[in-house]
């Protein structure tokens, strides 16, 4: 089962999911949301009528998470949550949920909550969608992975939404196609024949309640060329750029009669990085060529991440600064217009010596 939180996540989460269970501080948007199952309209202490949002503030979602918290920590129990985490209802409500989870004692490997986190692109999105964001990889994201109790954080970034000029739509359709992919690997593991390794539903569990970031990929695999470059060539570019791996499973899929022993050079690519592939080889009759979906989990310090976050953020500061910079200049550069113009002005009067000794006083000569 899956629980969106706030616009973003409501909307994935109900693409994904036609139970999905949504939740929103606003009646509007959660009525506008196509798919999904149950609604849930978290309450606002101040509010009369709930038909705003939380207007990017993240203090009103953490208050309208206290309505609904003993619900929504029993349902998100083993489940996928999906939140932006820039949207002021989306970040509180889900900062609330990782506060409670850190706190709780031990949970069952069948009880761990995958996140899917929606970034915002810093250069471009507003400044309290990612002020709100730091705040939130910094905080509660980072303390709920420190005490190890939430399952697979994927991180999906909205960079190629606003450098392609995607659709909301089309991305969003996007994203869930893609997140897909990953999560079929056990049905295909049922549905085809096996050739060599096994991911059961039992082991693609245990994998997705580790509480690292999973970077997920895919594409057809050429085992004539190095691994390394084809991983690198293929990253997922709906998702945030991925670290070394501490772990990783691959599903790879051969056409029939296709050579099943390409998979030791993938297995021999993640040993020499000290990581143990969780694995299998399936015969996908459907296809022409080896097709590969491969997951690499890494654990990012969550403080490298704020940084690495800060950073692009600052960089958009930076410009802005610089662009007000060149205005500046372009007031020094109308100096020198000046001097133009005075020499014109000289010239015009017809006396040549005066314009040596205006552009002498300009620093000019
Ligand atoms: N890809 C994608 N991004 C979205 C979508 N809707 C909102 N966003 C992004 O999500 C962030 C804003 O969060 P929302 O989820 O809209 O906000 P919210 O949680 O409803 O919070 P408030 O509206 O402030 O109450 C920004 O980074 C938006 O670009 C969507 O449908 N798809
Ligand atoms: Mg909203």
């Amino acid at each position: 089962m899956t629980v969106g939180i706030g616009g973003a996540g409501c909307k994935i989460a109900a693409k994904l999911d036609d139970d999905a269970i949504l939740v929103n501080v606003s009646e509007t948007e959660l009525s506008k949301v196509p798919g999904g199952g149950r609604r849930i309209l978290a309450g606002l202490h101040a509010g009369k009528g709930q038909f705003k949002g939380s207007r990017k503030d993240r203090d009103i979602g953490l208050d309208a998470y206290l309505s609904v918290k003993r619900e929504l920590l029993s349902l998100i129990k083993g489940n996928m949550v999906f939140s932006s985490t820039g949207g002021g209802t989306g970040n509180g409500i889900t900062s609330g949920i990782l506060q409670d989870l850190t706190k709780e004692e031990n949970i069952a490997t069948e009880d761990k909550t995958f996140f899917g986190l929606l970034l915002p692109y810093a250069r471009l999105e507003s400044s309290e969608f990612v002020s709100n964001t730091s705040d939130f990889l910094a905080g509660p994201l980072a303390e709920a992975i420190d005490s190890g109790n939430t399952g697979n954080i994927v991180l999906f970034s909205n960079r190629l939404k606003f450098e392609k000029k995607i659709s909301e739509e089309r991305y969003n359709k996007m994203l869930v196609e893609s997140l897909k992919v990953f999560l079929s690997i056990p049905d295909k593991n049922d549905q085809f024949k096996l050739l060599d390794g096994h991911i059961d539903h039992e082991d693609f569990l245990l994998y997705m309640s580790k509480p690292y970031f999973n970077h997920f990929s895919y594409f057809h695999y050429k085992p004539e060329a190095p691994f390394e470059k084809q991983l690198n060539q293929n990253s997922n570019k709906l998702l945030l750029e991925t670290e070394n791996p501490i772990e990783a499973m691959f599903l790879l899929e051969v056409p029939e009669k296709g050579d099943p022993t390409i998979f030791y050079d993938i297995v021999e690519y993640f040993t020499e990085r000290n990581v143990s592939p969780v694995y299998s080889v399936v015969e996908n009759p459907e296809l022409k060529e080896p097709f590969i979906t491969v997951s690499l989990l890494y654990s990012r310090k969550p403080a490298e991440l704020v940084n690495d976050f800060n950073k692009i953020a600052e960089k958009h500061a930076q410009a802005k600064v610089q662009k007000s910079l060149e205005q500046y200049v372009s007031l020094e550069k109308l100096n020198v217009n000046l001097a133009d113009e005075a020499k014109q002005a000289v010239k015009q009067r017809g006396d040549e010596e005066e314009i040596l000794a205006i552009l002498k006083r300009l620093g000019k000569l």
